[in-house]
């Protein structure tokens, strides 16, 4: 199962909306066929697995091993229950149910009707965590959220007077680095009207591979620019404001929140409804403030970057206690935090 969950893992930022999945095919005690899923439309795990077995008899004598349970539906694809059926696997092990509806314990029931002896939970807890993304939006009809910001060692996220020709930078090269290749990963990227007005952000992934995300700008009078790069078709953005632009722009949407309303669920409902499943919430500070003020985050990733401000903004202000990994770029550190 564990190496059904690494397989899985390769498939990471591209399987939207479907889950990550690895399979592992065993015959007595030696392994004879692996899969992953790797694109939403493309074939499930299971299907890249049993593909891979050169000898399909020894099916009938094997044990199919896989991180999530086996579909049951017709989706974009067959149900991959059935296919275990037809090729006459006799034992499945399972990492964890699936959350989606359509599944949620069907593609069990399918194979036990069968006659197939399945085991359910295997690694359990590591099957659900790989798929944080997946569990969390279908459960909590909600994206996974991820707050990110950069602070000084003096706890500031922007000195007290801000230039406006050259944003002052509080990490190196390797922190954002690792922050386009988090962008790579997650589906949608949250900032504030502010945060686009002192720094002009790109909110691209040019400094790692994968897709550039879906920006979504809360823009409440629709005051950003034109100019600015939030506006730029390169990629999608979603403004959110108050009064809508019924004009068509290339790669740009609108939609209405209310602004005495609390930002973050709205977000969260937007988001859900549009089947976006994670989301990086990179400021600014009152954005920020409002998401864990709402409890509406899962983990928080915090730069500190090697330089004092003294004065300026201060970083939000949350509960430090749940800290679960220090990773070190150079001379920056990041922390991470889970809202447990
Ligand atoms: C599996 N193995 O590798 C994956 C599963 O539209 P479809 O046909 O691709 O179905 C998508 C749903 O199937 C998805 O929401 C999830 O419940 C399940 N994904 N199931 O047996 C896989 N990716
Ligand atoms: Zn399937």
């Amino acid at each position: 199962m564990s190496r059904c969950i690494d397989l899985a893992t390769n498939g990471l930022g591209s399987t939207y909306p479907n889950p990550m999945v690895g399979s592992v095919i065993v015959c007595e005690n030696k392994i004879i066929g692996e899969g992953w899923h790797r694109k939403s439309g493309e074939p499930h795990a299971e299907v890249n697995a049993i593909n891979s077995v050169e000898n399909k008899e020894l099916l009938s004598k094997s044990t199919i091993y896989v991180s999530l349970e086996p579909c049951s539906h017709f989706g974009k694809t067959p149900p991959c229950s059935d296919l275990i059926i037809r090729h006459k696997i006799p034992k499945v092990v399972i990492g964890t149910t699936d959350p989606f509806a359509k599944v949620c314990g069907n593609g069990i029931k399918k194979l036990k009707e069968a006659g197939c002896e399945v085991i359910v939970g295997a690694l359990e807890k590591e099957s659900q965590e790989l798929n944080k993304r997946f569990f969390t939006f279908h459960q909590k009809k909600r994206p996974y959220i991820f707050l990110k910001w950069a602070e000084t060692r003096d706890g500031f996220m922007a000195p007290k007077i801000r230039n406006k020709i050259a944003p002052q930078w509080i990490t190196n090269l390797y922190s954002r680095q690792y922050v386009h290749k988090m962008r790579s990963q997650e589906q949608a990227i949250l900032v504030g009207t502010n945060t686009v007005l002192h720094d002009n952000p790109k909110l691209n992934t040019r400094d790692w591979f994968g897709e550039n995300r879906l920006r979504v700008a809360v823009d409440k009078d629709l005051k950003i620019p034109r100019t600015f790069s939030v506006w730029n078709d390169e990629q999608p953005t979603l403004f959110l404001s108050e009064n809508i632009d019924n004009k068509l722009f290339k790669n740009t949407s609108f939609e209405r929140i209310d602004f005495s309303e609390s930002l973050p669920q709205q977000v969260c409902d937007l988001l859900f409804e549009k089947n976006i499943q994670s989301l990086i919430v990179e400021g600014g500070r009152a954005i920020l403030q409002q998401f864990i003020e709402a409890n509406l985050w899962d983990e928080a990733f915090v730069f500190v970057g090697n330089v004092s401000f003294e004065s300026g903004l201060k970083s939000p202000d949350f509960q430090r206690k749940t800290l679960q990994e220090v990773k070190d770029f150079e001379e920056d550190k990041l922390f991470i935090y889970r809202n447990l």
